[in-house]
């Protein structure tokens, strides 16, 4: 694939045009493209620039809106090549993920999700805006083996203290392995809120999840992956 094609992509997003991003998406199935690369140097440079731009208020909410409609249709076509690998492996482990309650940014959480399922992990997403008492009665139900939190805004990222000490007062911190994400988010915080780890992305997160996995019978403390 040649950098038009990445840079044809980052336009899609930052024109807000969901039929070119997913056109271009179905073309690098076709040709073989490795989809998170699509994902990596077409898609998500478009959603960070129209991030910087909002800040700079030279784009609003309903351009922010409109590019991620177009980084939706991108993802339903690369999202089931992102999985295919996921089936043919041994179940890595059990997965509890979501964005913390307040916030309703999802495409890094849903990618996240998308790349854990592509590694052999069994992911229960629980959508955005979830309370700690929804985490709690996933995990539960779920029998999970880690929770995984995804947080966008400065505001909602306290929300991840909140759920960390909403499993402590529920008996279930000892059960579950902690991973944090999501651009306000560093290390830093994951070890001051008692999280076990932090994932800087979506590939980060899956090598965090594996080691986490491999030392479950003790308490690591934070860690970059
Ligand atoms: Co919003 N938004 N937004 N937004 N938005 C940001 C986050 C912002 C940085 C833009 C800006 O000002 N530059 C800013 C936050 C500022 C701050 O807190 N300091 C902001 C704001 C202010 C807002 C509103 C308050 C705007 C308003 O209403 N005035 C509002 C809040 C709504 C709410 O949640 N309550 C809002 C709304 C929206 C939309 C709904 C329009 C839309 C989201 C649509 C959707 O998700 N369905 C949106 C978007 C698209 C963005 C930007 C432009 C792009 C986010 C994105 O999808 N990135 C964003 C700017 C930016 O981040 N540069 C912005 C692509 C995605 C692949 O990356 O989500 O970072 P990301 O995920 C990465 C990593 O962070 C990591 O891996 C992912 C893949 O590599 N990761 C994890 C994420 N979760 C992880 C979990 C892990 C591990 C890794 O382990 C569990």
């Amino acid at each position: 694939m040649s950098d038009a094609t990445f840079a044809a992509m980052r336009q899609s997003i930052i024109d807000g045009a969901p039929e070119i991003a997913a056109e271009l998406a179905q073309q690098s199935v076709v040709s073989g493209l490795l989809p998170l690369e699509a994902v990596n140097r077409g898609y998500v440079p478009g959603m960070q620039f129209v991030g910087e731009e909002f800040a700079q208020r030279r784009l609003f909410l309903p351009d922010m809106m409109a590019s991620a409609e177009a980084m939706r249709a991108a993802m339903d076509v690369l999202d089931p090549e992102l999985r295919k690998l996921g089936a043919e492996r041994p179940r890595a482990g059990v997965v509890v993920l979501g964005t913390v309650k307040g916030d309703i940014h999802e495409i890094g959480k849903c990618l996240v999700g998308t790349l854990l399922t592509a590694h052999g992990f069994e992911v229960h997403d629980l959508g955005v805006d979830v309370s700690g008492e929804k985490f709690a009665a996933a995990i539960r139900e779920c029998n999970a083996d880690l929770i995984g939190m995804s947080a966008l805004l400065t505001t909602t990222m306290k929300q991840q203290r909140t759920i960390v000490e909403v499993l402590e007062r529920e008996g279930l911190r000892s059960r579950v392995k902690i991973m944090v994400g999501g651009a306000p988010v560093t290390r830093q915080w994951a070890d001051e809120i008692g999280a076990d780890g932090y994932g800087k992305d979506a590939a980060s997160a899956v090598t965090l999840a594996r080691r986490l996995m491999e030392n479950a019978s003790q308490l690591a403390p934070a860690e970059t992956a």
